[in-house]
């Protein structure tokens, strides 16, 4: 847990602060030694989610409130103001002082999701036939308020392409990504099964560039930690994550066989025991199960894998097994109200990527929900293979965010890129080995973007 926090919580405030410097290798690598041994003496602690609760609340509402009241305090403070506020002044601020507000809701409303649960209402009154609702596919738990929110959205996005076809692309042609809870076992094992394959072929890499990527998974990994500086905290944080995630997905398809879709993790529905979810349960058809004292995970499809890269920025080969430290008090950090208020609050993309990323913000949250080594390190973090359930979700969102406006929102860029020039559409968003560099803007439609390759929904 602390490790999570250290690790990702450091690069957080560093990489918030210096946008357009980037973070040194020797930077990254000297935070990692300490945060590992602050784990270890944290998993002898007896009670150390409530602890690290109590921290985590207290110094996340103390830098909200500094923000609030924009006095400056200690050093972390104030690196951590300059994330939320340098951007999006007081539209974030705003926000973030919001968010602070619905987090002490959270916890008591999470726990009685409205029984009220007419999924059907707003699709079928739209939709005639085929249209893609929660009703063409179960969903194995009650609706939350974004899971409605996205329900009663997709008539906006109906209509919209409906005056704006996208040519081959339609509600009946897309790929619906469902979440993990709602798959079948079998669906389950198939999705496991073709991560286990892609770990199996190997890496695209030439010789010598990174030599840590021992698979085609490790391709994703690399990339990611390459690239790190440049896609987190910038304009492109949003569309670059949704690239390489489209891309991961087909990787999974066309090299490995895998017929469904590319699940999310719903964080809501397990933000209350996330050790017992039918993630992180530790049973087959989960993603593998937490890390006992700090050791390596033993149970579960993934217990055996080897984590090839990191720590920090590092490319060497460093085989070792896979930790975790998952966290409910991190998990708290990502309950329903607290989405649905960052969808419906924010105005614009700037304020809806700066919170989502801010210090206690749902970006941040679910990755330490993960915690551990490889996913409590911002640039390794893709090593543990539920990073990308954990982003299908962060898509998710910014998908129903888009659905609110979609005429707007389809052109929307905010913030400025590594280079400290302000976003915009033409820029070139790059995933190295693993496909072509793609203008921002085109990344923007999941319905028809990247020259109508991308195509899908979201249940
Ligand atoms: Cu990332």
């Amino acid at each position: 847990m602390h490790s999570a926090f250290y690790l990702f919580g450091a690069l957080l405030l560093t990489g918030a602060d210096a946008r357009c410097v980037k973070i040194s290798a020797s930077t990254t690598s000297t935070a990692l030694p300490s945060s590992s041994s602050a784990s270890r003496s944290l998993s002898s602690a007896t009670e150390p989610s409530s602890t690290l609760s109590s921290i985590i609340l207290s110094s996340a509402s103390s830098t909200l409130s500094s923000i609030a009241s924009t006095s400056s305090a200690g050093a972390s403070t104030s690196t951590s103001q300059s994330l939320v506020s340098s951007e999006t002044s007081v539209a974030s601020s705003s926000e973030a002082s919001t968010t602070t507000g619905s987090q002490s809701l959270v916890s008591s409303e999470t726990a009685a999701p409205s029984s009220s649960a007419s999924t059907a209402g707003a699709s079928t009154s739209t939709s005639s036939t085929s249209v893609p609702t929660a009703t063409n596919y179960a969903r194995n738990y009650v609706p939350d308020v974004v899971d409605k929110l996205r329900d009663s959205s997709m008539s906006n996005l109906e209509e919209y392409l409906k005056q704006n076809p996208s040519g081959k692309c339609t509600l009946e042609t897309a790929s619906i990504r469902r979440e993990w809870g709602d798959l079948s076992d079998a669906e389950r094992e198939d999705y496991i099964a073709a991560v286990q394959c892609l770990q199996s072929k190997p890496s695209l890499f030439e010789e010598g560039v990174a030599p840590g990527a021992k698979s085609r998974f490790d391709d994703f990994v690399a990339v990611h930690i390459s690239m790190t500086d440049d896609v987190h905290f910038v304009s492109q944080f949003l569309s670059w994550h949704r690239y390489l995630l489209w891309t991961y997905e087909k990787a999974l398809r066309e090299d490995c066989g895998y017929t469904g879709y590319q699940p999310y993790w719903n964080w809501d529905r397990y933000a209350k025991d996330p050790e017992n979810s039918p993630l992180f349960n530790g049973n087959s058809t989960s993603l593998s199960g937490n890390s006992v004292r700090g050791a390596c995970v033993t149970s579960g499809p993934f217990k055996d894998m080897k984590v090839n890269l990191g720590p920090g920025a590092s490319l060497r080969h460093n085989p070792r097994c896979l930790k975790r430290d998952i966290s409910k008090s991190w998990a708290s950090q990502c309950t329903a109200d607290k989405t649905n208020s960052l969808i419906t609050r924010s105005t614009t993309i700037a304020s809806f990527q700066d919170t989502m990323q801010s210090f206690n913000g749902v970006h941040g949250g679910g990755h330490f929900t993960i915690g551990g080594d490889p996913g409590g390190d911002l640039h390794a973090s893709n090593g543990d293979p539920a990073f990308y359930l954990h982003h299908g979700m962060i898509d998710r969102i910014w998908w129903i965010w888009q659905m609110q406006d979609l005429p707007t929102r389809l052109a929307a860029v905010g913030g400025r890129t590594s280079q400290g020039r302000p976003g915009s559409l033409d820029e070139d968003v790059d995933i190295s080995i693993l496909g072509k560099s793609v203008k921002l803007g085109e990344l923007l439609n999941t319905m028809g973007g990247k020259g109508g390759d991308f195509c899908y929904i979201y249940l």
